[in-house]
C-alpha cells in the first residue's frame, strides 16, 4: 500500500482552506492534482524519494506541487500548509461535512463569526447570528442547522474506503514484527461494513508487551492513545487503530469473538448455554462437569479456540463468512445447511457502469477498455452520462454525441479482444422518468443504466414508486446507485428494497451495488431483500479511470453482506450470458 491518499487528504485539505480565503484558481489545480496522486498507480512516496521531477510526472502536478509532496514526505509537514492552518484555524473536515457548507462558507463564518468547530457552527445558528452574516439567510441559517445532526453521525465513522487501506499497512507492518506469529483484522472492518467506528486489530504473540510497543513506535502511528500488554490503541492515517494480542492458542476464539457483529456472538452464546456450552474470547467450553461454584473466564472443558473454523464446529455449525455476521437469519441457515455459497470477487468477468472522457471520466474510451483488458475482465460497459438535472450540463452526452460515440466504440471493438458494450447512464427524475435520450437512441444502445441524481432530498417522503418506474421503463436494463446516497454527505433516499427487487425481478432489470467507497448502494440488507425477491444484482464500480477498477472488491463484499451468490450477480456471467439478459 501507498501513501497516496493521505499525500491527496492534504493537497485537498490545501486546496480548501486556499478556497475559504477567496483565493481563485489554485484550489482547482490542487483538487485535480490531490484526485491524479490518489490514483496513481505507482507510491507517491517512492516517487519522492527520486525527487520532484519523478513526483512531477504526475499528470496535473506541477513543480509547486511536487516540492510540497517531497517536502511531506522528507520532512513529515508541509510549511505552507502550516502556514494556512494558522490563518484559517478551523476544523474544515468537520464543518464541510455539512451539507451546503463548503470552504467558502467556512471562510466567511470564521471571519464574522469566529465559528471553528461544529459545536461553534450550531451555536452561533441556534443564535441566529448566521442570518445577520452578509450573503446568509434564515433559509440558509435553517439548512445549516438541519444538516449538523447528520454531520455529527458522519464524524463518527470513517468510511470503509479509508480504513481499509490504512487496516492492510498495519496488518503489513505487524506482520514483520518479530514477537507476531499471527495477525489479522477483526470487528467491523473484517465484516466489510460501509462505515468503520474503529479498526480492530488482532495479533497472535508470547511477548505481547513487545507487540503493543512496535506498534505505538512505528513511524506511521500519530498518537498512541493507550498502551499495554493486551491492548494497544493508535491513530493511523486519522483512523483509531485497536490492536489486541492474544496467545495463538487462542487466536481463533478472539478472532471469532473480536469480529462480531455483537449481535450475532450474542446470539451464538445464547445458543450455546442451551447446549450447556460456553463461548467467550477464550474459547468454547463445555460445562456439563462443571460446579456451580466455579467461576472465571475458562473454566470446564475446553472444546476449541485456535482456529474460528473449531469455533463454530464446536457449537455444532459450519464456519460463517464474516460479511454474513450481521444477525440476519445467518446462524438459523447455518444450523439448516442453509448458508449461501457467496459470490467472490474473482466471479466478477466485467464492469457494466463506467465512464469516459465523453462525459466526466478521465480517459479515451480505448484508454479505459484497454484498462479494462489489463484488469482482468472480459468485457466492459461504457456507460456516460446523458444531459439531464444532476449533471454538469457540458459534461453530459446528446443523442447526437451518443451515435458518434457509437461509431468511436465500434473503432475500439476492431482493436481488442474484451467487449465492449455501449451504454448511457440516464437520471431517473423525481417523477421515476428516464431523461434525456430519445427512444430510439435508447433502444439502439446496448445497455442502459439509469440512476437518480437529482431531488434525492430528505422531503421527499417514500420514493419506491419513482424507482420503480424507473426499473419498469423498458430500456433501462441496470438501476444505478438506486438510493442516491453519498455516505456520511447525503442520506440514501427513502424507499421499500423489497418492493423495488420485486419490481426489478419482474422487469428483469438488475439492481446495482455501487462499488464506490462514498456509494456502496445498494448495501448488505437491502441487497438480502433484492436476493430473497429473485432480483439480479450488477456489482458496477462507476470507475472514472481505470485504477477504480480495484474498487469492485467493495461492491463484491457489499453484495456478499446481502447473501449474494455468483448465480445472483449479472457480471459474474460471461459476455454471452449478459447479452442474453439485455436482450430478453
Ligand atoms: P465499529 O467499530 O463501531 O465499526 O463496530 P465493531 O463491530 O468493530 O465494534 P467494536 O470495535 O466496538 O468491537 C469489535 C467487536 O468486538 C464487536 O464487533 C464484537 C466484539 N465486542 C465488543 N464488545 C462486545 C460485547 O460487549 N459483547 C460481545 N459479545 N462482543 C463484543
Ligand atoms: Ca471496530
Ligand atoms: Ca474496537
Ligand atoms: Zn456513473
Amino acid at each position: 500500500m501507498s501513501r497516496n491518499a493521505e499525500v491527496a487528504g492534504l493537497l485537498e485539505e490545501y486546496a480548501d482552506l486556499l478556497e475559504a480565503q477567496d483565493v481563485e484558481y489554485k484550489p482547482n489545480t490542487y483538487r485535480r492534482a490531490a484526485e491524479n496522486v490518489r490514483d496513481h498507480p505507482g507510491a507517491v512516496e517512492e516517487l519522492a524519494a527520486e525527487g520532484e521531477d519523478a513526483v512531477a510526472d504526475i499528470s496535473g502536478v506541477g513543480d509547486a506541487i511536487a516540492s510540497k509532496i517531497v517536502e511531506y514526505v522528507k520532512t513529515g509537514s508541509i510549511e505552507e500548509l502550516e502556514a494556512e492552518r494558522e490563518a484559517l484555524p478551523v476544523d474544515m473536515a468537520e464543518l464541510t461535512s455539512v451539507e451546503g457548507v463548503g470552504p467558502k462558507t467556512v471562510g466567511r463564518l470564521y471571519g464574522a463569526l469566529g465559528v471553528r468547530t461544529l459545536d461553534d457552527l450550531e451555536d452561533a445558528a441556534r443564535a441566529g447570528d448566521i442570518r445577520e452574516v452578509s450573503g446568509f439567510g434564515a433559509t440558509t441559517e435553517q439548512n445549516i442547522l438541519d444538516g449538523i445532526p447528520f454531520a455529527r453521525q458522519a464524524q463518527e465513522r470513517e468510511l470503509l474506503g479509508d480504513a481499509r487501506p490504512a487496516a492492510e499497512d498495519v496488518l503489513e507492518f505487524l506482520a514483520g514484527v518479530d514477537a507476531v506469529e499471527r495477525v489479522d483484522v477483526a470487528g467491523s472492518l473484517r465484516r466489510w461494513k460501509p462505515t468503520i467506528g474503529d479498526v480492530d486489530v488482532l495479533a497472535a504473540s508470547g511477548d505481547g508487551a513487545a507487540v503493543g510497543e512496535a506498534l505505538a513506535d512505528w513511524e506511521r502511528v500519530d498518537e498512541v492513545l493507550d498502551q499495554g500488554e493486551t491492548k494497544t490503541s493508535v491513530r493511523v492515517d486519522g483512523q483509531r487503530v485497536d490492536l489486541r494480542v492474544v496467545v495463538e492458542a487462542e487466536f481463533g476464539a478472539a478472532l471469532q469473538y473480536f469480529t462480531g457483529s455483537k449481535a450475532h456472538n450474542v446470539e451464538l452464546r445464547d445458543d450455546a448455554v442451551d447446549r450447556g456450552l460456553k463461548v467467550n474470547e477464550y474459547g468454547v467450553f463445555d460445562l456439563s462437569e462443571v460446579d456451580e461454584e466455579d467461576e472465571g473466564q475458562r473454566v470446564g472443558e475446553l472444546l476449541a479456540s485456535e482456529t474460528e473454523e473449531e469455533v463454530y464446529d464446536a457449537v455444532g455449525l459450519p464456519w460463517i463468512p464474516p460479511e454474513l455476521r450481521e444477525h440476519r437469519g445467518e446462524l438459523a441457515a447455518a444450523a439448516d445447511g442453509d448458508l449461501p455459497d457467496l459470490v467472490a470477487v474473482e466471479d466478477v468477468r466485467g464492469d457494466l457502469h463506467t465512464h469516459t472522457e465523453w462525459s466526466d471520466g478521465a480517459l479515451s474510451v480505448a484508454n479505459l477498455a484497454a484498462g479494462a483488458a489489463e484488469f482482468g475482465h472480459d468485457y466492459l460497459c461504457v456507460s456516460d452520462h446523458a444531459t439531464g438535472p444532476g449533471i454538469v450540463s457540458e459534461t453530459g452526452l446528446s443523442d447526437a454525441d451518443l451515435r458518434e460515440q457509437a461509431e468511436t466504440i465500434e473503432r475500439v471493438r476492431e482493436d481488442t479482444d474484451l467487449t465492449v458494450f455501449h451504454g448511457v447512464e440516464a437520471n431517473v427524475d423525481a417523477d421515476g422518468n428516464v431523461g434525456a435520450v430519445s427512444d430510439d437512441v435508447l433502444a439502439d444502445l446496448d445497455l442502459v443504466v439509469a440512476s437518480p441524481h437529482s431531488g434525492l432530498g430528505d422531503d421527499g417522503g417514500d420514493q419506491t414508486e419513482r424507482l420503480i418506474r424507473a426499473v419498469e421503463h423498458p430500456h433501462v436494463d441496470v438501476l444505478g446507485h438506486p438510493s442516491g446516497r453519498l455516505i456520511n454527505q447525503r442520506p440514501a433516499m427513502e424507499f421499500d428494497p423489497r418492493e423495488l427487487a420485486e419490481a426489478a425481478a419482474a422487469a428483469g432489470t438488475a439492481l446495482e451495488v455501487n462499488s464506490n467507497p462514498h456509494r456502496l448502494d445498494l448495501w448488505g440488507s437491502a441487497v438480502q431483500a433484492a436476493v430473497e425477491a429473485g432480483a439480479t444484482i450488477a456489482v458496477n464500480t462507476d470507475a472514472h479511470a481505470a485504477t477504480e477498477f480495484e474498487n469492485v472488491e467493495y461492491g463484491v463484499h457489499t453484495a456478499r453482506r446481502g447473501w449474494a451468490e455468483a448465480g445472483d450477480v449479472l457480471n459474474a456471467r460471461d459476455a454471452a450470458g449478459v447479452r442474453e439478459f439485455l436482450d430478453s
